[in-house]
């Protein structure tokens, strides 16, 4: 019986290529006193926010939880005030990679270039802003960081945020080729369910901020991708396909 064969690695960013949402909890942070709010987010708190994604959303869910009057204020305020206190965020986030703040998580740079060099197609699906992937991407990997993923979509381009499949399917749709043929990386339950709904198998590397998601329907959940080769992605891939 013949198996499908494995042609592309589809990554999600955030949690996923490198353990950027304490970055990204810092650069919240402060955007909210550059804006003379007395907003913090802690750890535990970012933790729930997170289950919200795209930051937009998550500072509008936060706004209507501290402040329910949030209905009052005019919509177009409302919008215009969370995109300035995201835009200062957006701002803070790419210094902080700037300076080295971010790495990429243990395992991936040599996934990445394996699987390059055995000629499988690389792209990303994520809900964070484009500014964020070339800051992150840009620092780890270089100037050169987009001929190693052949396509992108992010928030500028999917605007249905996971869980929703918005961006994996629009993913398929550039790589011309069925969710069979790929295998997407995660790291939260949004980000599965996302991938999931779109008819990819997907491997889950769990951290901090998502250990205690269920992770139920994932192809494989590792610690990392420390250590992962290619030919296991393969086997892996092969064998679910049977
Ligand atoms: C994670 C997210 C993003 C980041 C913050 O994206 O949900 O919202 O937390 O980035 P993914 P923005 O795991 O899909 O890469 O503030 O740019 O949204
Ligand atoms: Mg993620």
């Amino acid at each position: 019986m013949t198996t499908v064969p494995l042609r592309a690695l589809i990554f999600d960013v955030d949690g996923t290529l490198a353990d950027t949402e304490s970055a990204h909890r810092s650069a919240f942070n402060h955007a909210f006193a550059e804006e003379g709010l007395d907003w913090h987010w802690d750890e535990p708190l970012y933790t729930r926010l997170l289950e919200v994604s795209g930051g937009k959303e998550r500072i509008t869910r936060y706004w209507g939880q501290v402040h329910g009057g949030v209905k009052a204020i005019h919509a177009g305020a409302l919008a215009d005030t969370v995109q300035r206190i995201h835009d200062l965020k957006t701002a803070a986030y790419e210094r902080m990679v700037q300076d080295g703040a971010v790495q990429l998580r243990p395992g991936v740079l040599h996934l990445i270039e394996s699987a390059c060099n055995e000629g499988l197609r690389l792209a990303i699906a994520t809900t964070t802003s484009p500014v964020n992937i070339a800051a992150l991407l840009r620092s780890a990997i270089g100037p050169d960081w987009k001929y190693t993923f052949q396509f992108v979509e992010d928030a500028s381009t999917a605007p249905c945020k996971k869980p929703h499949p918005q961006v994996y399917l629009q993913m398929l749709q550039r790589l011309h080729l069925h969710a069979a043929e790929c295998l997407a990386f995660e790291d939260s339950a949004n980000g599965l369910k996302a991938a999931s709904g779109a008819g990819l198998r997907t491997i889950v590397t769990p951290n901090e901020f998502t250990a205690h998601h269920d992770f139920a329907g994932a192809l494989r959940v590792l610690p990392s991708l420390q250590g992962t080769t290619v030919a296991e992605l393969r086997g892996w891939h092969a064998a679910a396909s049977r």
